[in-house]
């Protein structure tokens, strides 16, 4: 049963305990015509990622789905991801995590930064790194959006946030590597937390080429060195920009590839 949330947003919000998926509810609710409605779960049984991927999405979490109808083309539709992660970022960056976005649409936060107390102060340390020459970050948060449309015109478009936020790591799968805000600095407030993502999502999303210097500010993935696994093949190089309205762009040494979508690995730089 959807409930009032009491949060001052720019969004109706419809709050459930217990929901199957907050996209799903979302997509729903775009069917019957509704616009600017954020659905608010505190756990989801049927939570996805990209590729129908599962999310793990246990109680505690801020299960977010922000159903909009902007005024934009299809292919401008990636640039909602980006304002989202932004919104993530920024929220979290404030709550007290070292919070960075990783392309395309994970909240992530480095390894190095959970021991700094293991650290001398001149040591520099960019990045933690397993065994493989892996990067290794661990995931806060994951996006996905999806929309309808027409060729010059979106219908709708479904912004999903999962984000662990007083998650227990346990009921997380650890293979995921997941992080939660809990656990980089202690439990918080999510109704104030998810107030501040709607309001720097309300404010990203007027203006969707301005998320791109927004988003290149808190970027892990640029100025090192990426394996994406896209549709077209691996592309592996130096991740040099980002432009709108999500492409990454990637210097093989050959050439510089517009890569569009898919999985980023960060290599040992
Ligand atoms: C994503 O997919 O990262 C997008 C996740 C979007 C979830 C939100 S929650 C609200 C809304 N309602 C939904 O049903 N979905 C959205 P992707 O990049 O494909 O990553 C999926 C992978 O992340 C999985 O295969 C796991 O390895 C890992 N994973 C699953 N649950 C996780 C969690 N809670 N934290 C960190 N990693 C997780």
């Amino acid at each position: 049963v959807a409930v009032e949330y009491g949060l001052e947003a720019p969004f109706d919000v419809e709050y459930h305990e217990s929901i199957p998926s907050t996209n799903a509810r979302a997509r729903d609710l775009a069917d019957e015509g509704k616009s600017d409605v954020a659905v608010l779960a505190d756990e989801q049984t049927g939570g996805r990622g990209r590729l129908d991927r599962e999310w793990s999405s246990p109680s505690g979490g801020v299960w977010l789905s922000l159903l909009v109808r902007p005024d934009v083309p299809p292919a401008h539709a990636p640039a909602f991801t980006l304002a989202a992660a932004v919104a993530v970022t920024r929220a979290a960056r404030e709550a007290g995590v070292d919070a960075r976005i990783k392309w395309p649409n994970d909240v992530v936060v480095s390894e190095a930064n959970d021991s700094p107390s293991e650290r001398s102060s001149d040591d520099v340390v960019v990045s933690g790194e397993d065994s493989a020459g892996l990067a290794v970050e661990r995931k806060l948060a994951g996006i996905l959006t999806e929309m309808e449309g027409e060729a010059d015109r979106v219908s709708w478009v479904v912004v999903g946030m999962g984000i662990n936020a007083n998650v227990d790591p346990a009921d997380l799968p650890s293979e995921a590597r997941p992080a939660t805000l809990s656990a980089e600095a202690g439990a918080v407030d999510r109704r104030l937390f998810t107030q501040r993502v709607l309001e720097e999502f309300d404010e990203l999303r007027g203006e969707p080429r301005a998320v791109i210097p927004a988003w290149r500010e808190h970027a892990t993935t640029l100025g090192t060195r990426v394996r994406v696994d896209t549709p077209g093949g691996e592309v592996v190089g130096d991740a040099v920009d980002v432009e709108f309205p999500g492409t990454l762009v990637v210097d093989t040494g050959d050439e510089r590839v517009q890569v569009t979508a898919g999985d980023c690995e960060h290599l040992r730089p």
